[in-house]
């Protein structure tokens, strides 16, 4: 069941927050774009509801802390710079966000403070010690049976590491604070198991549970949240204890609280219910016990509404190892935006990465496989073709283009009954969260065009008027329905191929996707070339001359 068009009140999408200890890759592009894409989706169908899109920043903790000590700088010079390069990315990436959050804002140090009073004063938060393992990468602590020994191959230093991430673990020993997660075992695995099924795709949610069910599982155990400030300064001080600073992920999930005005005194704007809970929140892989666990713990104690959709995606791997900033292995969004555009960026991300619960291989190759093969080939092909002044030229009359063939021959049929179906297949597959289904559906109709006028063959001498009529009709119907549907995908690209199809800007709601009312239109005067051919540096083609 999808909670997508739900509640009145204004939509609301976040992404995670990101880490700031070093630039942006391809993976956090991808949140932005699946949170961009919903958000827009939402706008599109429900233009009077509102819709509101939340990215930003994650600038305290001990990794931050340790960057920065590592570089020379103060933390917050750190944070300054990079917390804008997450701004451009999403600026160069066309991904309209409308707040951007970052932790060392004053507002969210109120918003913190606020919720560490209000779990204290419900008795949710004590005093304790803590001894074990913590990931500073990772920034989160690992339990006894998690943790590994590894040695060096080079130095043949011994070290421990986390068996899940790989990262490099330290040993903790010391007095702080604790929330007590464990009294919210019941309604989590409750919340998990409803039927609104919170977390997506289902698989993920079957996977959480499992490990949660698992004897010895101590992923529910009460959670230590807070570290001493003489280890950890970069961060917010407990109220009353400034001797304590607030663990960075209690933090961090704040933010999206935050973002909603949480809590709550800001003015009309900032009212309660004005946009919280979340609708959808977009989170890799990484990091879902976070969000399907501590935050809904977090805000089942505080009494607040849970957020509606949890929307985990895989990873991009560069050569099969996951991308990260800590290893390094990344690829530059920047560059690929740059060398690709950016709409075949979003599309590449959306389509080959679109949540089909595995991870993808990003490679140079690909996309320019992707790029000849299914935008320049498929798309950019059937727009040139139906945009030929020569072959326009055969129709009877220019209102032919916009007008349903009285018969409809036995080669139209599988191409018809394609477009009749496509608005509600696409959206069916935005509602189960899977965006490169949807993207897919839309390719299977332009395939089919191409087929199509490949075999009716309007250019020729010999077609017959009719022929032409259906060829342009219905080449042109699928582009018309493909553009507007893929407006959320590919905002530019669209608006130049819907400019040249003569689309009035007014009828590109999911409403006019009908087959043959798309209304008169001014035929195109020029053949277009929406995908012009790329040579990608390096590529085969470009070897061969
Ligand atoms: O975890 N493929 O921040 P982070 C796809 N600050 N997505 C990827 C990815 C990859 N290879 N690598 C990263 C943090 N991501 C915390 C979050 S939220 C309250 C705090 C994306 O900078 C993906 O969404 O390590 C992942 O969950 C997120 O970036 C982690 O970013």
């Amino acid at each position: 069941s999808s909670s997508l068009a739900s509640s009145d009140k204004q939509f609301y999408a976040t992404t995670p927050i990101f880490y700031v200890n070093a630039a942006p890759h391809i993976g956090h592009l991808h949140s932005q774009l699946l949170a961009d894409v919903y958000t827009r989706y939402s706008r599109w169908r429900n233009p009077d509801k509102g819709a509101v899109m939340c990215t930003g920043t994650d600038e305290h903790g001990l990794k931050i802390q340790r960057v920065a000590e590592a570089q020379g700088i103060p933390p917050k010079k750190l944070c300054d710079g990079v917390s804008e390069r997450f701004k451009d990315l999403a600026r160069a990436a066309n991904v309209d966000y409308q707040i951007f959050i970052r932790t060392t804002e004053e507002r969210h140090g109120r918003a913190v403070e606020h919720v560490w009073r209000e779990l204290d004063k419900r008795g949710y938060i004590y005093k304790s010690s803590y001894a074990g393992w913590y990931a500073v990468s990772d920034e989160t602590y690992v339990p006894e049976d998690a943790v590994g020994e590894v040695i060096d191959p080079k130095s043949g230093e011994k070290y421990m590491v986390s068996t899940e991430t790989g990262t490099r673990v330290e040993w903790m020993e010391e007095e702080n604070y604790k929330f007590r997660l464990s009294a919210f075992r019941e309604p989590l695995l409750e919340w998990l198991r409803s039927d609104a099924s919170p977390v997506q795709p289902p698989p993920r949610a079957d996977a959480l549970l499992a490990e949660l069910t698992r004897p010895g599982n101590t992923f529910l155990d009460d959670l230590s949240i807070s570290r001493p400030a003489s280890r950890l300064t970069w961060g917010i001080s407990v109220p009353e204890d400034p001797g304590h600073t607030i663990y960075v992920w209690i933090d961090a999930l704040v933010n999206y609280l935050t973002a909603a005005g949480y809590p709550w005194q800001g003015g009309e704007a900032f009212e309660k219910g004005k946009l919280w809970p979340p609708d959808l929140q977009v989170v890799g892989k990484d990091i879902i016990r976070f969000h399907a666990l501590y935050l809904p713990a977090v805000l089942l104690a505080l009494d607040l509404p849970l957020p509606k959709t949890l929307l985990t995606h895989g990873h991009w791997t560069m050569d099969s190892m996951k991308m990260s900033k800590s290893r390094g292995n990344v690829a530059d969004p920047f560059e690929a935006m740059q060398f690709w555009g950016v709409d075949t960026i979003r599309m590449y991300l959306m389509w080959w990465g679109g949540n089909s619960g595995k991870d993808a291989d990003y490679s140079t190759a690909t996309i320019e496989r992707f790029y000849k093969k299914d935008l320049e080939a498929q798309v950019g092909n059937l727009a040139s073709r139906i945009t030929t002044p020569k072959v326009l030229k055969k129709l009877e009359s220019p209102e032919l283009l916009w007008t349903m063939p009285t018969t409809i021959e036995e080669d139209d049929k599988k191409l018809l009954g394609l477009l009749q179906a496509l608005p509600a297949t696409y959206e069916r597959h935005l509602a189960t969260f899977r965006v490169d289904e949807a993207i897919q559906s839309v390719f299977d109709a332009v395939r089919e065009a191409n087929w199509h006028i490949s075999h009716v063959q309007p250019w020729l001498k010999t077609t017959s008027p009719s022929a032409v009529h259906r060829a342009l009709f219905f080449e042109s119907e699928t582009l018309r329905i493909a553009g507007i549907l893929l407006q959320l995908i590919m905002p530019e690209k669209t608006k130049v191929l819907l400019d040249v199809l003569g689309v009035d800007p007014a009828r590109r709601r999911f409403e006019d996707c009908e087959v043959g009312k798309g209304g008169e239109r001014t035929p195109p005067t020029e053949r277009v070339q929406v995908f012009p051919t790329v040579v990608a540096p390096g590529s085969a083609t470009e070897e061969k001359g």
